[in-house]
């Protein structure tokens, strides 16, 4: 794998037609790995001097976010200036210059801003719900597994086995594992095909880490957010609503309420976050597990505009709204009551 992404560094700099094997824009693990794989899967077993690269969704800079991603290829040793990412490559000049293929992985609905693309898209692999009516007319593989990683697997040991080295074996078993939840049966992530595919990395090569210590290293790495500033912290895992002209920030923030509000200069940081992206109100849901490993959900709502203080609070009393809504896909449901507890830390 390694001396693999050496090669696609070196292809990027000439000007030639490029298969780009892409993720989807959170650049979770299992984006990365899954187009890490298929990109390295088809360059190995292609017979024309086509050329394949992975390109990662998101921009360099956004790499520390992803703790796992992070703590994963330092524990392969794959080195992070080895990997392509989005901004270090222009794919609309190439598409417009004819020289692009794109194929989707872990996604297979291209972002508003990326529909441009479409037409180079050749193939995907996903594992997640169609949404017929914006899936591109090419050949789509979807199949409704824990982990994209998994049909990766499935596609290199179906295809050509004697290509799969430790190292790619390595990032598809934690990836795997990661997004199947330690392949617990009761949570119900994993299937019968994760499974398989699980197994047999494990047959194939016998030093893999230890199931356990790879999902806790990996958990953890996923949520350590010491190493982060107030502002990597609040785009972390980030989401943005806009409700009757207001445009509001909702970010999960991985520690305890009281933990946070104590962080040097935050109010200067959130203003200087509100106002880089404008922002009129900001979301901070801090998330932390307590001594019996139970999740602990405190909310903050920092409101630069004093006219807006009392808008979040009527939103969340008004019955299902927007801001619950996206709450509700950071994992929270939120109630009146729950509302009431917390609506006096707004900032
Ligand atoms: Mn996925």
């Amino acid at each position: 794998m390694e001396d693999y992404l050496q090669g696609c560094r070196a292809a990027l700099q000439e000007s030639q037609p490029l298969h780009v094997v892409l993720g989807n824009e959170a650049c979770d693990l299992d984006s990365m790995v899954s187009a890490l794989a298929l990109a390295f899967y088809l360059a190995k077993t292609t017979e024309t001097k086509d050329v394949f690269v992975p390109v990662l969704n998101i921009k360099r800079s956004e790499l520390p976010l992803r703790g796992d991603s992070v703590f994963l290829l330092q524990e392969i040793h794959i080195p992070e200036s080895l990997l392509i990412f989005r901004d270090e490559i222009d794919l609309h000049t190439l598409h417009q210059a004819g020289q692009l293929t794109l194929i989707l992985v872990d996604h297979h609905v291209l972002p508003r801003s990326d529909a441009a693309l479409e037409a180079a898209v050749a193939e995907v692999l996903d594992h997640r719900p169609i949404e017929q009516k914006r899936c591109p007319p090419c050949p789509v593989s979807v199949e409704l597994v824990g982990s994209c990683a998994t049909l990766v697997t499935e596609r290199i040991l179906q295809g050509a086995p004697e290509i799969l080295d430790r190292q790619t074996a390595a990032l598809l078993h934690a990836t795997i594992i990661l997004d199947c939840v330690n392949m617990d049966l009761k949570i119900g992530k994993a299937t019968p095909k994760d499974k398989k595919y699980v197994e047999k990395l494990e047959a194939l090569f016998t030093d893999l880490p230890e199931r356990n210590d790879i999902f806790d290293s990996l958990q953890k790495a996923k949520f350590d957010v010491s190493g982060l500033t107030t502002e990597q912290m609040l785009r972390k895992d980030q989401k943005t609503i806009f409700r009757q002209g207001i445009k509001v920030a909702i970010s999960a923030i991985y520690m305890d309420l009281e933990a946070f509000l104590q962080r040097s200069g935050l109010l200067a940081d959130l203003h200087a976050f509100c106002q880089a992206h404008s922002y009129d109100a900001l979301v901070a849901m801090t998330i932390f597990f307590n001594a019996h490993n139970e999740p602990v959900r405190q909310l903050a709502v920092f409101c630069p505009h004093a006219a807006l203080r009392t808008t979040p609070r009527e939103e969340f009393e008004s019955g299902p709204t927007a801001v619950q809504a996206s709450l509700g896909c950071l994992g929270c449901v939120m109630t009146a009551e729950d509302w009431s507890e917390y609506s006096q830390v707004i900032l």
